[in-house]
């Protein structure tokens, strides 16, 4: 790898000058599962579900299993990784609706836009979720700013989340294969006249829901928000891995001969979970576990696409997930029904929308043939420290004020040493994890969610040493109120909170 000359002295702008590609700077793919959990892959010592190609990247990489997401949901966790800051900072980054306007400001500086300024070529394929447009979007013209805006010069993605309208891909701002005779009008306040709904047209359904999701139909599942229009745009969900995964291919094939960096955001195992035909049955686990195993051969595509170019040895593969797993997640699709055995949180407690460790502990692995000395490591690590670290390993000088922290030494399986201490956060709620200590604040509020995830609102609050007690099963707030103290301070210092 090529090292840039880094003088302290010059500013950013004029640094850029300098900031030519250099021969042989590695491609970049980051991999982002959506609701995958830590049990949910056999490189986590799952003996219920089969997941080989991850597996690859896992067991030939550094496999981490102090990996984390900086939050138990979509949006805040996607973009702390891509702007380096902590997405409690910003009260706007929750859950978004699919006609959010863009959530990362325009001059705000973000990972994409480094790796293009150190002369990288930039694609987001998949699941986006962090906004497009500016507020009112019309879905028929080019709907901007988006991804180009914040660096990336190739997108291709659904705007929010496939239970989510518009219920259409996105390609570089434009609806693809949108009718000009038939426009696309989206609504997250109510239904277009004379429009069927899940509620008034249940016999359209071929997905029941059990929580939200009864707004629009659109093949045969009821969504979240409504749409009308667009008939000719509409994905097919049982097609979406086909169609992501054959974009990021062409991608890849485009661009092999550049630096390239692809953001590729795995619809997987996020609901409706609609695998297509050739999954179904393959985990006995019914949608959920075949959506894993769908996502599984995503990757296993790419990675062969890698190998067959010859890029495998100068591309670095980061696979990881953007929360903890969720089995009822608001529609009926046997996910509780045929579990079985399998423990999608593997031994941590909570889930998806959880302050316990399941809401962010994930699935997390960096692989790169040839540089990467297979490992398991227990360094703590964070998504939010992509930017800090890839700066550094593509000769980038990132400046002051992000949160991003440099860890790649841990990252390259160098060191297991990285961070000292993470705030995650979880629906607005944040907690500390330090050492082997993480501190949960009282927060009020309900237990579980409607539908059954634990959410850590612990009366009084949490402490837990999670070294001897994975689980978090034994409160240690009271009996040690020093150590409680002291992350409470800490989590206050850096939260304010
Ligand atoms: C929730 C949805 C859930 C999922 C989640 C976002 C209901 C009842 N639940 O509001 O189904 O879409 O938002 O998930 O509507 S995430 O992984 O994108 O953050
Ligand atoms: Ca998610």
């Amino acid at each position: 790898m090529n090292k840039h000359i880094v003088l302290a002295s010059v500013s950013a702008m004029a640094l850029s000058t300098f900031a030519k590609a250099p021969e042989k700077q590695p491609n970049i793919i980051l991999i982002i599962a959506d609701d995958l959990g830590y049990g949910d892959l056999s490189a986590y010592a799952s003996k219920t579900i089969s997941t080989p190609n991850i597996d690859r990247l896992a067991n030939n990489g550094v496999r981490f299993t102090n990996g984390y997401a900086t939050s138990a949901t979509s949006t805040p966790s996607r973009y702390g990784m891509f702007t380096g800051m902590y997405p409690w900072r910003n009260p706007d980054a929750q859950i978004l609706p699919g006609d959010a306007p863009l959530l990362i400001k325009e001059t705000q500086y973000t990972l994409p836009k480094m790796l293009q300024k150190a002369g990288y070529s930039t694609a987001a394929i998949g699941k986006w979720h962090l906004g497009m447009g500016a507020g009112n979007v019309n879905w028929n013209e080019t709907i901007k700013p988006g991804a180009r805006e914040i660096g990336f010069e190739y997108s291709n993605l659904i705007a929010a989340t496939n239970d989510r309208v518009p219920n259409v891909y996105v390609e570089n701002g434009n609806v693809v294969g949108l009718d000009p005779n038939d426009p696309i009008e989206v609504s997250y306040k109510k239904n277009f006249e004379g429009e069927p709904t899940a509620l008034t047209h249940p016999e359209l359904l071929k997905m029941k829901w059990s929580d939200g999701h009864n707004n629009s139909v659109h093949n045969g599942i009821p969504r979240i928000g409504f749409q009308r229009g667009g008939k000719s745009a509409l994905w097919v969900d049982e097609d979406m891995a086909d169609y992501f995964t054959g974009l990021a291919k062409t991608f890849i094939n485009d661009y092999k001969d550049k630096p390239f960096f692809l953001y590729f955001g795995l619809h997987q195992p996020h609901v409706p979970r609609t695998p297509n035909a050739r999954f179904v049955g393959a985990s006995g686990m019914g949608p959920r576990g075949d959506a894993i195993i769908e996502a599984d051969w995503s990757v296993g595509e790419i990675m062969a696409e890698l190998d067959r170019l010859g890029l495998t040895e100068n591309t670095l593969v980061i696979f990881s997930s953007d929360n903890g797993p969720v089995l009822d997640d608001g529609y009926y699709d046997d996910a509780v029904e045929k579990l079985g055995n399998h423990k999608p949180a593997g031994a941590l407690r909570g889930g998806k929308y959880s302050l316990f460790e399941a809401g962010t502990r994930v699935p997390f692995m960096v692989y790169w043939k040839g540089k990467i000395q297979p490992q398991v490591s227990d360094a703590l690590v964070c998504q939010l420290d992509f930017m800090a670290s890839i700066a550094a390993l593509t000769g980038q000088k990132l400046g002051k004020g992000f949160d991003s922290q440099n860890t790649l030494p841990a990252f390259l399986g160098k060191s297991k040493k990285a961070r000292t201490e993470l705030v995650i956060e979880a629906q607005g709620r944040t907690a500390l994890r330090m050492g082997d200590w993480t501190y949960i604040p009282e927060y009020k509020g309900r237990e579980r969610n409607k539908t059954g995830n634990e959410l850590a609102n612990i009366p009084g609050g949490g402490l837990f040493n999670i070294k001897d007690d994975l689980g978090q099963q034994n409160n240690l707030l009271q009996t040690n109120q020093k150590m409680a103290k002291k992350l409470a301070k800490r989590h206050k210092k850096i939260t304010g909170r």
